[in-house]
């Protein structure tokens, strides 16, 4: 897939004030600082779209960007063809210990209560910090999705932190715990969004669903 234009459209503190369009939308979740906003710069390719900080808690609403792109198979004919219009949503980040009770309650059911009714929301991209043994925080949640049967992926993120034998590892070792809940594995990514690793594979399997919406 080849991205032609990414643009902030709106930053929403509910799901009722999320945009009324019907493009398909690709929300990002995971723990706070895992790395979402980073992630959504590298794949559009434009860093600063989504802010990003190195202090965990920074997004704290529900931030919708516009995404124009064609399929690489349509590169040459790019101008005849219209482009695919899709939306990617960057979420806040959930167990971050030093919010107050009362502001992390307020978020997860920000969260929950859009992840539950955005009839928009084609995939949810749950990211995992490629460098940590399997987190009861993440396991819970995918738990909660699978109870509620909302389509997920796994992103592991920060790959380029350590040697590419640990990342395999911590990921192999996150799966097999997955499949102590699950028949079939959900599918995966591994991820860098400083040397971009893994950009090209979501961005496929991003367009593979989006085709698949229109079949
Ligand atoms: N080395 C490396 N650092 C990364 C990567 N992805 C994110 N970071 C760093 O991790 C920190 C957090 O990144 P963000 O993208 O803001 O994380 P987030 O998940 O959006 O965080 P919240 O919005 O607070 O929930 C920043 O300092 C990033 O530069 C990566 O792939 N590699
Ligand atoms: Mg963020």
């Amino acid at each position: 897939m080849i991205i032609k234009n990414a643009r902030y459209i709106v930053s929403s503190p509910k799901v009722q004030q999320c945009p009324q369009s019907t493009e398909p939308e690709y929300a990002f979740i995971g723990r706070s600082n895992v790395g979402k906003s980073s992630l959504i710069n590298m794949l559009t390719g434009h860093n600063g779209l989504a802010k990003t900080s190195s202090m965990p808690g920074k997004t704290i609403n529900i931030n919708y960007f516009l995404i124009s792109s064609v399929a690489s198979e349509n590169r040459d004919r790019a101008k005849e063809k219209k482009d695919d219009e899709w939306h990617i949503v960057d979420l806040p980040g959930y167990g971050y210990a030093k919010r107050s009770k009362q502001e992390q309650d307020k978020l997860v059911e920000m969260i929950h209560n859009y992840i539950l009714h955005r009839e928009q929301l084609v995939n949810l991209f749950v990211l995992i910090d490629s460098r940590h043994n399997p987190q009861q925080i993440d396991l819970e949640f995918i738990e909660w999705l699978g109870e509620n049967g909302i389509p997920f992926s796994i992103v592991f993120t920060k790959a380029d932190k350590q040697s590419h034998a640990k990342t395999l590892g911590n990921v192999h070792t996150f799966l097999k715990k997955l499949e102590e809940q699950w028949e079939e594995l959900p599918p995966y990514f591994v991820t860098s969004s400083e040397n971009r690793q893994g950009r090209e594979e979501l961005l496929d399997y991003i367009e593979e669903v989006n085709k698949s919406l229109r079949a």
